[in-house]
């Protein structure tokens, strides 16, 4: 929180009085302030925390965002965490099981909304912030005209303040008030047949199926010599080449042995990590990742089987974080595309953030037509990024 305590505490609400970045709630707010009893809910809910510790804690989080998250704006994918991601994104060092904030029907216990926030630390413009970073607000499709949102904003965030917790970060496919940076989606095919049948994307103009296979089929085997899967024994290595590749972004992660362990050491179709280490000084020079999120197909939106195509899973790769010192970029990032396609997904995906404008077009990716919005919480910041000055990616 040093950055909460170097700003100025005499700016107004819009903090457009101070010269740089800076809160815009009053700084001076404490935890004990805050109020200790939940918001209101209408009759017939209730607040329950989900535990992600359980099974059926995971289940019943995978069911209702399976069911009721993210899709895209033509409504022919959804989100699917799956129920082993939930609880690596749910539980990294030092998580609150408060903040997992569920909304049950009283009678049935039934799951029916949900929002989460995990601690972290950001880095904005050299400040650091503890922040919690929010996800998986979602609310029952058939509970929309509830206005369940803006009580579990409300409900999350006096349980972060609670714990003295005053910023947050958090991504989305929409605008809200007000974006600190705006990304967009790529995509790289790999089981092209696959994409176009789901038609998650279409044949180009003129482009048979063998010549589109053709034009995205990849080396047989990784490039860069050396590369292999992260290890637990590489933890303190990768954490000193992470910190110092974020070190050059306006909004980056900050992350400690502990974190690197939770977030990047693999785990068996969740995380994916792999690091290149220099013999000489053993140290790690080149580090790529990527992470497993399905979606559901929804619907077919044309042509006939629609019945076949229920339940279909696409599985996309999506970059995660990358490193290259001692070798190009592209060079890592093709590999990492090999590797993804060895583990069996169907499409691998990036934002334009970093330094991935590097390799985006050389690597046969194709932009999409979603956006990726992020935003801090009470914080506010002079300037809007751009992307490439950007390094932090939510899940
Ligand atoms: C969590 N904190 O819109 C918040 N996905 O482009 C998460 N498009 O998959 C918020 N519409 O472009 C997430 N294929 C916001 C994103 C929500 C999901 C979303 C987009 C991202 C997406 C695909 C499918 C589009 C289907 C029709 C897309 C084209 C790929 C093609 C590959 C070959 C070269 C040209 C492009």
């Amino acid at each position: 929180d040093a950055g909460a305590k170097t700003a100025d505490e005499g700016e107004d609400d819009e903090g457009d009085l101070d010269d740089g970045d800076g809160p815009i709630d009053d700084p001076s707010k404490t935890a004990a302030n805050v109020r200790k009893e939940g918001y209101d809910l209408p009759p017939g809910y209730e607040w329950d925390e989900v535990d992600v510790d359980t099974q059926e804690g995971r289940d019943e989080v995978f069911t209702l965002l399976a069911n009721n998250y993210v899709e895209d704006d033509d409504e022919m994918f959804r989100f699917a965490y799956a129920p082993e991601f939930v609880s690596w994104a749910l539980q990294p060092p030092g998580y609150e099981k408060s903040w997992h904030v569920g909304i049950r029907i009283s009678c049935t216990k039934t799951l029916v909304a949900l929002i989460t926030g995990i601690p972290a630390e950001v880095s904005a413009n050299g400040k650091r912030l503890k922040v919690a970073e929010i996800n998986f607000l979602c609310v029952h499709k058939k509970l929309r005209r509830k206005n369940f949102a803006p009580v579990l904003i409300r409900e999350v965030t006096r349980r972060i303040n609670l714990k003295d917790v005053w910023q947050a970060a958090y991504t989305a496919g929409v605008v809200l008030p007000k974006p600190c940076a705006k990304a967009r989606y790529w995509h790289r095919s790999i089981n092209v047949k696959k994409l176009v049948d789901i038609r998650f994307t279409q044949l180009g103009r003129g482009m048979s199926m063998a010549e589109t296979i053709e034009h995205y089929a990849m080396p047989k085997k990784i490039r860069v010599q050396g590369l292999r899967e992260m290890e637990a024994k590489d933890v303190p290595t990768v954490t000193r080449l992470l910190n110092s590749y974020f070190s050059k972004f306006k909004l980056a992660p900050v992350k400690n042995e502990e974190d690197v362990r939770h977030w990047l050491v693999p785990r068996d179709e969740v995380v994916y990590s792999y690091v290149k280490i220099d013999e000489r000084t053993n140290e790690a020079t080149d580090f790529c990742s990527f992470y497993n999120l399905s979606s559901t197909v929804i619907q077919a939106s044309s042509g006939g089987s629609n019945a076949k195509r229920n339940n279909v899973l696409l599985k996309a790769a999506y970059c995660y974080y990358n490193v290259a010192t001692s070798e190009n970029i592209e060079d890592l990032v093709q590999d990492a595309l090999i590797l993804a396609r060895d583990n069996g997904f169907d499409v691998f995906n990036a934002l334009n953030v970093s330094e991935n404008a590097q390799f985006l077009e050389t690597l046969k990716f194709g932009i999409g037509d979603g956006d990726l919005h992020y935003y801090l919480y009470n914080w506010k910041l002079k300037e809007t990024l751009a992307p490439k000055d950007v390094a932090l990616v939510l899940l």
